[in-house]
């Protein structure tokens, strides 16, 4: 069988996240319309005919403003090292720019073999999505695949692609096992996704979840026991919300998505907790497993 690991890179914001939910076939990673929503290497993993891609999701590359936004960054690079291919996905909505043209000189110094997606091909104008693929095809990548990944469209050409691009290799996975993450770390995703579409400026770069507890009870209700982490005492009262509206309404939503995929009834029990500045101390960027 041919196998490999396949890092998926590109800016904040392009698409990454949606784009390897949409090929794994499940939700392993939260997507939202803040950038840095990833902030660590998510592996998922698609299945086929003789065919294994451990698919990489990794944080948007973009100019570090804090410790954290340089760590991003450093955990891409890793990802980078031992590729068997690369996806790059840049946004058709918006011109080829300095910081894609960073990412694939990266890619070409690394000598890895690339499939460049251009994504978001459903909200640009078809002759924007033409003028794209013609920038990108200087790069001279291995192949060129437009696709809507909120749609799931033309995704199936990236597979065909890699299964040409990658080395006879070892099943890495079972099949069963679409991601090798925790399940706290999972549930913790899924709460902070709630809240980043709620938050705004920069309050979702500043939001952090750990999970404490999973506890199934003896009522058979599965306690899930979360903190918000925020940096400043002014960023308590907006997770918070008036009246506590928007911790009502992010759980409440969470609380249903975890009552789907545990499937089991959840008891969320969320708290809101200062740790002042965590971006910019690595040490408590570790503390909060990011
Ligand atoms: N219209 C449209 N929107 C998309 C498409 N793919 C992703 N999006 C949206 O773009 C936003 C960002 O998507 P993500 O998948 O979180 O992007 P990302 O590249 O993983 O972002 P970071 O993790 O922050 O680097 C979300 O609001 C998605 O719904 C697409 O094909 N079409
Ligand atoms: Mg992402």
């Amino acid at each position: 069988m041919r196998s490999g690991f396949v890092p998926v890179v590109g800016r904040p914001n392009v698409g990454k996240s949606t784009l390897v939910n949409g090929l794994v076939g499940t939700k392993v990673a939260i997507t939202s319309p803040r950038p840095q929503t990833t902030r660590t290497n998510i592996r998922g993993v698609f299945n086929g005919d003789d065919l294994q891609v451990v698919f990489v999701d990794t944080p948007g590359i973009h100019r570090p403003r804090t410790a954290l936004g340089a760590r991003l960054n450093a955990i891409v690079t890793a990802s980078l090292a031992d590729a068997d291919a690369a996806v790059f996905v840049v946004d058709a909505t918006g011109k080829i720019g300095p910081g894609d043209r960073l990412i694939a000189e990266r890619l070409i110094d690394a000598g890895t073999s690339v499939v460049c997606v251009v994504n978001k091909v459903d909200v640009a104008p078809a002759d924007a999505v033409v003028e794209r693929l013609a920038v990108a095809a200087e790069w001279d990548f291995a192949a060129y695949v437009p696709t809507s990944a909120l749609q799931g469209s033309n995704l199936t050409p990236i597979v065909d692609e890699l299964r040409a691009l990658l080395p006879e290799g070892p099943q890495f996975f079972p099949p069963d096992m679409p991601t090798d993450q925790t399940e706290e770390f999972l549930v913790g995703e899924i709460i902070r996704e709630k809240f980043l579409s709620r938050l705004r400026e920069e309050l979702p770069h500043s939001l952090a979840v750990v999970v404490e507890e999973i506890l199934v009870q003896d009522n058979g209700v599965t306690r899930v026991v979360a903190k918000l982490i925020v940096e400043r005492d002014s960023q308590l009262g907006i997770v918070v919300g008036k009246g506590g509206t928007l911790i009502k309404e992010a759980g409440s939503e969470a609380r249903e998505e975890l009552e789907r995929r545990l499937a089991a009834r959840i008891h969320l029990d969320l708290r809101a907790k200062v740790v002042k500045d965590w971006q910019e101390h690595p040490g408590a960027i570790e503390r909060l497993g990011l």
